[in-house]
């Protein structure tokens, strides 16, 4: 019997086979435990002798399969830790990770710039009623400059706003007549516009200043250095008359940009000059709607395209290049 299992333990290759070996030598119904009860049968004489052998062969094989046992352990951690090892020597597997949308990227650097000249941040909802969006901006139901925005209505009051200046109206109201009010507000607008350089969802930076003694000076020179800190310090800006109900005097603002013809020269115009934003000094009425007194404040406000800024940048020719979703857009900014 010993023989027959010294051969099968040596033999065994997993813990598995040896367990099977162990209960065919030493379980309940096992050859040993067979042999020894047999013992009963066995003359007075024989009994000492064949008992004493039956255990000496128990305990060689209990401990031949112990010393297998504890033997194959090692082995099948062994092979683990070989299996699940991490060559670190091997180059990783590229990933395939997106950039930033140019705008988001934009839209972040023209942050930075405003609270870097202290103007704090809010938001406002993209669904306005008309109070916000046009009357308190001083543009009642029958006012002509409500076409000057084609606008998405949602029901006869609930409209998607069509710029960001109603969060000039909100800021007002919510600081109770309160000063200063030097606040930016980024967010979409909607109009129903479609062209290269006109899109149905754009974004607009909006800037509200209102505080005693604030002059036009001081509107032209905020937005000369936010276009030296955009576009660099050889940046020059031209503010022509234009009309905005919410501002009186208003004006379009211009950024200078280097003319030239043919490809590689973005969005710049013949005269070398291009319109980003519209801006003026806030209206009286305007005022007046948000519980400020005209004859004791003044304020100025203003409205960035970022898009117009994004594609001045970056010399974008199309404006749906930012919306088409196409990675070989992103991916040019990754790490922008
Ligand atoms: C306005 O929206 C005014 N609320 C701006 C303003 C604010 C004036 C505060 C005075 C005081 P306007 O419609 O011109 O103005 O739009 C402002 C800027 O948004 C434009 O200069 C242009 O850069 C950008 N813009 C206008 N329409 C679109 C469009 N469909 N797609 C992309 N950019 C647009």
């Amino acid at each position: 019997i010993l023989q027959a299992a010294k051969k099968e333990i040596d033999s065994a290759s997993s813990l598995a086979q040896l367990n099977e070996l162990k209960v065919n030598y030493l379980g309940k119904k096992g050859e040993i435990t067979t042999l020894l009860r047999q013992m009963g049968s066995l003359s007075p004489e024989e009994r000492p002798v064949m008992g004493k052998l039956a255990n000496e062969v128990k305990e060689e094989i209990q401990s031949l399969t112990e010393k297998k046992e504890d033997y194959l352990k090692q082995k099948e951690l062994e092979d683990k830790l070989l299996k699940e090892s991490i060559d670190i020597t091997l180059p990783g597997t590229g990933r395939n990770i997106g950039g930033l949308n140019p705008l988001t990227i934009v839209k972040r650097a023209m942050e930075e710039t405003f609270i870097s000249m202290g103007y704090e941040i809010v938001e406002g909802p993209e669904i306005e009623n008309e109070f916000y969006n046009f009357e308190a901006l001083n543009l009642p139901a029958t006012h002509p400059a409500r076409d000057m925005q084609d606008t998405f209505y949602i029901t006869d009051e609930f409209l998607l706003r069509t710029h960001t200046s109603p969060v000039q109206v909100r800021t007002m109201l919510k600081k109770e007549g309160k000063l200063p009010v030097k606040i930016v507000s980024p967010g979409r607008v909607f109009r129903k516009d479609d062209d290269p350089t006109h899109s149905p969802v754009f974004q607009q930076l909006e800037g509200l200043v209102v505080d005693e003694n604030i002059t036009m000076a001081d509107l032209k020179g905020t937005l000369l250095l936010f276009a030296q800190k955009m576009f660099g310090k050889d940046k020059k800006i031209r503010l022509r008359p234009s009309y905005f109900p919410f501002t009186e005097p208003s004006a379009e603002v211009d950024i200078s940009c280097i003319m030239c013809d043919g490809d590689g020269c973005g969005t710049c115009s013949q005269t070398g000059w291009v319109e980003i934003l519209g801006a003026g000094m806030v209206h009286p009425n305007v005022l007046k709607n948000a519980g400020y007194d005209p004859n004791k404040v003044q304020g100025f406000a203003f409205g960035i395209g970022i898009e117009r800024v994004a594609m001045l940048k970056y010399g974008v020719k199309d404006i749906r290049d930012f919306y088409s979703g196409d990675i070989r857009v992103s991916k040019q900014f990754i790490g922008g």
